[in-house]
């Protein structure tokens, strides 16, 4: 085989950038990173050029070097957020990995459902800190710490409310038992928390994941809602999943749950999210996610209620980081010369 050229999008570091040339002497990199930096300041939204670019500095190129490095490619490596006319602009493309996991992130790009196979990280990103995010809202909720932030506001404490509750043996009812789910499963498991979940598809017979009692195909999602205190939301968000939490889930649930979202804003109907704030069936719902965050910041009601609390998209950032997307990139460039199938590719019918 003659050399492939790999075009770097994301700025990630030099020994990234080694480790990928490492893989193999066919391998020719384009380092274009942080080239297309102008494009995705022009293309997305503020707010997430906001968010997600800041003030980062990238290295000047004209439009016609932009241009000239797609022709070539056949691979590209990118990162959040995509450029959003790579398929047309890369008539050589064959393959594309994102950096981050979530497939739903093409979903405004033409390569959705192009003829180009697309790789996540799905499965290889931060596991264990947005697991660590799931199990501190759950206990934020169960201790009552929210209530704290209403006392201090007001200089009063109103102790009779706190109504505290352990989380030791309560259960646990995790939506979407993929990578992200069962390190999830096996956090609140070690709490001593009882753990059931749904997966798209349960093969009959099959181990359960480590730290799960009960594994059962989405179909039951409302028969685990409401055998749980707790509930976390980590499914990819796709036809299927969306609206997926809503008025029957709502309905499912046992009054004084609490519902963390680490997944997509999506997967939660917001109006009867706030539907179900406003009847008391919620203890506590902390969302990392919410509808629109990359064109705009939450919706009021949610951000003005005591019982929610909202975060970035930051459940999977950590000090110590376990990212294994460049690791899964340079395996799968290993079974791409080799003309082997690759991991991870994104089914567009099933959406992830
Ligand atoms: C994502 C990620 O896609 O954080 O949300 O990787």
């Amino acid at each position: 085989m003659e050399s492939v050229e790999v075009l770097v999008i994301p700025q990630v570091s030099d020994e990234v950038l080694q480790r990928i040339q490492n893989v193999d002497c066919r391998v020719k990199i384009v380092d274009a990173r942080g080239w297309f930096d102008v494009e995705l300041r022009a293309t997305w939204p503020q707010w997430t050029v906001d968010r997600y670019l800041g003030a980062r500095k990238s290295p000047a190129t004209s439009l016609e070097e932009r241009n000239h490095a797609l022709a070539s490619a056949q691979i590209a490596l990118t990162g959040w957020p995509p450029l959003k006319d790579l398929r047309a602009r890369a008539p050589r493309l064959k393959w594309v990995h994102e950096l981050p996991a979530g497939a739903s992130n093409f979903l405004n790009t033409d390569l959705w459902g192009s003829d180009v196979l697309v790789t996540t990280s799905r499965g290889l990103t931060n596991r264990r800190p947005m697991a660590e995010y799931v199990l501190a809202s759950f206990l934020h909720f169960a201790r009552g710490l929210h209530l704290s932030y209403r006392d201090q506001k007001r200089h009063r404490f109103d102790h009779q409310t706190y109504d505290p509750v352990i989380v030791r043996d309560k259960t646990v009812c995790v939506v979407g038992a993929g990578g992200i789910g069962q390190e999830v499963a096996k956090l609140c498991a070690a709490a001593g928390m009882r753990v059931v979940g749904t997966r798209r598809q349960v093969a009959s017979g099959a181990p359960l994941p480590p730290g799960f009692v009960r594994l059962e195909s989405s179909r039951l999602l409302h028969d685990l809602l409401g055998e749980s205190e707790f509930v976390a939301v980590c499914c990819p968000w796709t036809k299927e999943t969306t609206h997926l939490i809503g008025r029957a889930a709502f309905a499912a649930m046992k009054t004084g749950t609490v519902l963390v979202n680490i997944a997509r804003g999506e997967i939660i109907d917001e109006e009867a999210l706030l539907h179900a704030l406003a009847e008391g069936k919620l203890r506590g719902v902390a969302l990392d996610v919410y509808v629109g965050e990359f064109e705009h910041p939450p919706e009021s009601r949610l951000w003005d209620d005591g019982r929610v609390v909202i975060t970035p998209h930051v459940s999977a950032a950590t000090d110590v980081s376990e990212h294994r997307g460049v690791m899964l990139f340079c395996e799968n460039l290993t079974r791409y010369l080799e003309g082997l199938p690759l991991e991870n590719v994104i089914d567009w019918e099933r959406g992830y």
